[in-house]
């Protein structure tokens, strides 16, 4: 894209041009140098909207739970943004398919911009992608992001870094779940969903959770997370919920203001930039070098690092 058409393209999406937002998120998905332009020239344009990750096991009912909100937040008027982010797994094309017709409520609603995403981090974590992605949904005037990921251990840690404030999301009746759950979660939960709770053993599942709440809380000053029951299929507990969310979200911002989110995102997004830049192969054949002990990996970090500046240059 030329430097005028890239121009062109984020004036229209700050005019809230569903296509233009479309084609950016594409650029920005597939790493061009044009989605790069586009992010840093709408960055000015961020810092307005909500951001909420919800996470929690496969299957739990993320999805539901995300059209349920954003059914609501609709109903206040609320332009919504939802970024699903699927691990790359044998599964992902069929959850991003199940998504598409779970979320499908809302496809044809012009306020509503939804996005499955495959990409991951480099390292395992969320893309820098869905990051910049969810600048991108707040530059285009969303005000509320929705950003659903599938936690299985380290997932809640990644989406914590990216969302204001985090729902993870459990449902009763999996017995193992909460002993599953790494001691990481119970610092990454802002509150806690437990879903399904039409079903039985939601009490218990609650009670699991206290307990560990309380085993875990050592000198914190943080508050246990409060634990929500819904069912997001009926919709029963979502208005609660969603109240929820936003006072947390409210009480956060106005203990640590808004600058301490802000600055964990962009401190992820700079690390994830950064080694977006490595060249995949580079590292391959230092990799090599250092399997075949011809190289130690501290050497081959320092060669690694000079062909970075070198190409930057
Ligand atoms: N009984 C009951 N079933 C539910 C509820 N919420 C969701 N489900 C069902 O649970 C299944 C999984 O729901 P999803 O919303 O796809 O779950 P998910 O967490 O998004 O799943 P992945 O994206 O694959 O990780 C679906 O069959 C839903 O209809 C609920 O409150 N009660
Ligand atoms: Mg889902």
């Amino acid at each position: 894209l030329t430097a005028i058409a890239t121009d062109d393209l984020c004036a229209r999406i700050l005019a809230r041009d569903r296509r233009a937002l479309a084609r950016a998120a594409s650029l920005i998905e597939a790493r061009t140098g044009a989605g790069l332009a586009i992010s840093k020239k709408l960055f000015a344009h961020t810092g307005r909207a909500l951001v909420i990750g919800i996470t929690g096991p496969s299957g739990a009912g993320k999805s539901t739970l995300v059209n349920q909100l954003t059914k609501h937040l609709r109903l206040e008027g609320k332009r919504v943004g939802i970024l699903a982010v699927d691990p790359s797994s044998p599964f992902t094309q069929g959850a991003i398919l199940g998504d598409r017709i779970r979320m499908q409520d809302h496809h044809a609603d012009p306020e509503v911009f939804i996005r499955s995403t495959a990409n991951r981090g480099k390292l395992g974590g969320l893309a820098a992608t869905t990051l910049e992605l969810t600048l991108l949904l707040d530059a285009a005037g969303m005000d509320v992001i929705l950003v659903e990921s599938v936690g299985v251990g380290q997932g809640e840690v990644d989406i914590a870094r990216l969302a204001d404030l985090t729902a993870v999301v459990l449902v009763p009746g999996l017995g193992d779940d909460v002993q599953a759950i790494k001691a990481g979660i119970m610092e990454v939960a802002d509150v806690f969903v437990i879903n399904k709770a039409d079903r039985p053993g939601a009490e218990q599942l609650e009670q699991e959770i206290r307990a560990m709440q309380t085993l875990g809380s050592g000198s914190e000053t943080k508050q246990p997370a409060p634990i929500y029951k819904v069912s997001a299929s009926t919709g029963q507990g979502i208005d609660e919920l969603l109240r929820a969310l936003r006072s947390n979200a409210e009480s956060r911002a106005r203990r640590t203001g808004l600058s301490e989110s802000w600055k964990l995102r962009l401190t992820e997004l700079v690390r994830e930039q950064l080694l977006a830049f490595l060249d995949e192969r580079v590292l391959e054949t230092h990799a090599e070098r250092v399997a075949e002990r011809t190289e130690d990996p501290f050497t081959a970090a320092d060669q690694i690092s000079k062909d970075l500046l070198a190409r930057l240059r």
